[in-house]
């Protein structure tokens, strides 16, 4: 297939571009390097070093022999999206390219505008030009399981059967999010539910859970094509944070009681989850949607699991119980579907004593690049 990786650059976006070049699709991504230049804004960087994107391609290609194009550029410039998709004529079209940072989107009135009009405005160009240039295209959009919040009921994958009044429907999953980033993700399924229906576009909507892990078989292969690893406090994720907090003799920065339950999933079953669902695409008109994550933990679990990890590989860990910076439930009810992925194949890869002790280990390899200014967190809610 000719696929198109949106924010092919980031976390997630660069190693699913190499696995979905690796298993012999053309590739082409498209990204506007945003997420170098928030470093810069944040005084922040990825715990290891990242390889420009230029670089990063050229070596994957002396590797492998296989060429993924880049394109560097904005979703939000219309006549740029266009000339993208006229010369690639995708079959699919993944977009991760988002501001993905909910501590970002709530620093202040211009973070939270940016954030919402890089995303909505962003994906809007997206599905215009698909329907002006490559209508058949397959948008595999990736939203947020966030944006179902933390309702006291269990969470289905997108719709639920509702009976009111003795009259049934089914219905959109309510949605509960938590910040100006989370909401946008809502916009954006509301415009892809809407445009699916009037233009008879196909679009699968991932509700990825935090994704935890660095390397994939691909991105293991040569120190160029290293991923990069966020562990400050506006774009470091909850696992992530701890690990290598632990690997630096921080303290674990549990926020509040750290009974916020989440889904996660280790980024190698994030690429793989792309690939299914390519490889299965959403019907003419339909807006599926999948929650995308393999288990489910509370923040404490994690940080437990991470201290117990890294003791046994020398380190002493201690779990402080910051005051929280988020206005959010830290003890609530979570049970979220997620079989649809499985069914179509997705074999999970749990978060096992090893796995950990493998990205600690990694983590530990590039401690000395922390900058500890970054690591509590100072973006409030209230
Ligand atoms: P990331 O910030 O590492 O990567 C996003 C990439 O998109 C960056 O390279 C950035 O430069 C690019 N980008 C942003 N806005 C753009 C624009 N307007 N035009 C072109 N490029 C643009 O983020 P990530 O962690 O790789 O997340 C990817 C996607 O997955 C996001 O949509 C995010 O919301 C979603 N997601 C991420 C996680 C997670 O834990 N990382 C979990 C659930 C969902
Ligand atoms: N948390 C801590 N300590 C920390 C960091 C986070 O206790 O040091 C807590 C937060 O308060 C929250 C939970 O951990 O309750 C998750 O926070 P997070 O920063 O790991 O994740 P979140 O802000 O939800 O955002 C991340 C990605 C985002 C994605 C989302 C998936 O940045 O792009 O959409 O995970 S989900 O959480 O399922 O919505």
């Amino acid at each position: 297939m000719r696929i198109i990786v949106a924010g092919g650059d980031g976390f997630c976006g660069w190693p699913t571009a190499l696995y979905l070049s690796q298993k012999g699709h053309e590739v082409f991504i498209i990204d506007n390097l945003a997420r170098r230049k928030w470093d810069i804004e944040l005084r922040s960087n990825s715990l290891t070093p990242i390889a420009s994107l230029e670089d990063r391609v050229r070596r994957w290609k002396e590797l492998t022999g296989k060429e993924i194009r880049t394109y560097i550029g904005d979703l939000n410039h219309y006549d740029f999206l266009c000339e993208v998709m006229r010369q690639v004529q995708p079959d699919a079209f993944v977009h991760f390219a988002e501001q993905r940072s909910a501590p970002y989107s709530m620093i202040d009135r211009e973070h939270a505008i940016f954030t919402q009009v890089n995303n909505v405005v962003g994906t809007l160009n997206v599905a215009y030009a698909i329907r002006e240039l490559a209508p058949d295209c397959h948008l595999i959009k990736l939203g947020t399981m966030g944006e179902y919040g933390q309702p006291n009921i269990d969470i289905e994958e997108g719709y639920i059967e509702i009976e009111h009044n003795g009259r049934k429907d089914v219905l959109p999953y309510p949605k509960q999010p938590g910040s100006f980033y989370h909401l946008s993700k809502v916009h954006d399924s509301h415009n892809l539910m809407f445009i699916c229906r009037i233009w008879g576009l196909r679009c699968t909507d991932l509700n990825q859970g935090v994704v935890y892990g660095l390397h994939t078989d691909e991105t293991r292969l040569d120190p160029m094509l290293t991923n990069r690893l966020d562990y400050d406090a506006v774009f470091g994720t909850a696992l992530n944070r701890f690990l290598i907090q632990a690997a630096i003799g921080h303290d674990l920065t549990v926020y509040g009681s750290g009974g916020q339950t989440r889904g996660f999933l280790n980024i190698t079953d994030t690429v793989r989850c792309i690939e299914i669902t390519a490889e299965n695409p959403a019907d003419r008109g339909e807006f599926r949607v999948f929650n995308q994550f393999t288990e489910e933990f509370s923040v404490l679990d994690l940080a437990q699991k991470v201290q117990r990890v890294a003791e046994q590989e020398g380190a002493r860990v201690n779990i402080a119980n910051l005051e929280n910076p988020r206005i959010e439930k830290e003890s609530h009810y979570y049970n979220a579907k997620n079989t649809k992925l499985q069914d179509l194949g997705l074999e999970p890869n749990l978060l096992t004593d090893d796995v950990l002790r493998d990205i600690y280990r990694s983590v530990v390899e590039h401690k000395d690049r922390v900058l500890l200014d970054n690591v509590l967190p100072n973006v409030k809610w209230g």
